[in-house]
């Protein structure tokens, strides 16, 4: 199958500012050195890197208020959305490197207002052990990369709620949550009134990641903008070590690589984020590497021997 693709844009978000660990400020330049532009221009795709986004220091601080750095987070994120909007309304599709995945509300949020400008449907895949659907009244951490999910669907604080205008950005609906597996006790409350739709790990055991696939999948078509956030703590530590909040019982290689080429099958992925990489943390870089077949697969690559 062979399958064009728009021309791509790599946006690097060197922070690890709503992060517990310090480390993710290096996701960018791990990607990099484990070769993301070279992987995608081979498969024929116009690849521009745009460098990385500037942003302040972590200044790792205690949390005020049951939010660390909250500043500091809007900042970023706010470099973040700037910069995905302009890709996308340049006819672009932007790749977000993180950085932690707070930043994965502000990349959102562009891809959210660009849909309503342009009429489209919006379907995010957000790929994670975690729900990432934490708020200041429940959160164990305060750090603010267990809250995007729910600052998107309107809960948390202001700034950030309303980062692109209106609040909500997105209606929860849109959201189809995949690998779960560690939800802290108030986030689960907070994850079933608002009607998330997860397929968490015991799903996925129970009927296969091919299924789980198809259904989050389901209704995506020619209007719809698909966008994939992928946190690499998605997959199994046994192959990515190098993410700061590791949970056992993910996603194996070869699940993940099927979850990557259905995406691609779909032809609709339109954005994505590639989050939380830690290269201090990592063997080597091998996560980075890792991150970097899986992305190839996103982009068509395949062993299948139909093809
Ligand atoms: B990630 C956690 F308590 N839920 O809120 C929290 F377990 O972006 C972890 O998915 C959040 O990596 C992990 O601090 C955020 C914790
Ligand atoms: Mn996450
Ligand atoms: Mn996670
Ligand atoms: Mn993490």
């Amino acid at each position: 199958m062979s399958r064009s693709f728009p021309p791509v844009s790599l946006i690097g978000a060197p922070t690890d500012i709503g992060a517990g660990h310090l480390g993710a400020r290096l996701g960018p330049e791990a990607l990099r050195i484990a070769g993301l532009h070279h992987a995608l221009a081979a498969r024929g795709i116009d690849v521009v890197d745009r460098g990385n986004l500037d942003g302040p220091r972590n200044p790792w601080q205690p949390p005020t208020d049951g939010y660390r750095h909250l500043p500091e987070v809007v900042e970023w994120n706010r470099a973040v959305m700037d910069a995905v909007l302009a890709e996308l309304r340049g006819g672009r599709m932007p790749i977000l490197l993180g950085g932690d995945h707070c930043l994965g509300l502000g990349s959102i949020t562009a891809v959210a207002r660009y849909c309503r400008e342009t009429n489209k449907k919006l379907r995010v895949l957000w790929l994670d052990a975690h729900a990432d659907f934490n708020t200041s009244d429940v959160t164990p951490s305060g750090n603010v990369h267990g809250m995007p999910v729910a600052c998107l669907c309107g809960l948390g604080p202001r700034e950030l709620t309303h980062l692109g205008g209106a609040a909500p950005a997105i209606d929860p609906e849109v959201i189809r949550q995949i690998g779960i597996r560690s939800v802290d006790e108030g986030e689960k409350r907070l994850v079933k009134e608002h009607g998330l739709d997860v397929y968490d790990m015991r799903y996925i055991d129970e009927v296969g990641m091919k299924r789980a696939m198809e259904e989050a999948l389901d209704g995506v078509d020619e209007d719809t903008h698909l966008h994939v956030s992928f946190d690499v703590d998605f997959l199994d530590p046994a192959i990515a070590p190098g993410v700061g909040t590791t949970v056992p019982g993910g996603p194996s290689y070869r699940e993940a690589q099927l979850v990557m080429e259905m995406i691609a099958d779909s032809g609709r992925m339109a954005s994505l984020d590639i989050m939380e990489l830690n290269p201090v943390l990592d063997t080597r870089n091998l996560t980075a590497e890792v991150a970097v077949d899986l992305v190839e697969s996103l982009f068509g690559k395949s062993t299948l021997m139909r093809d």
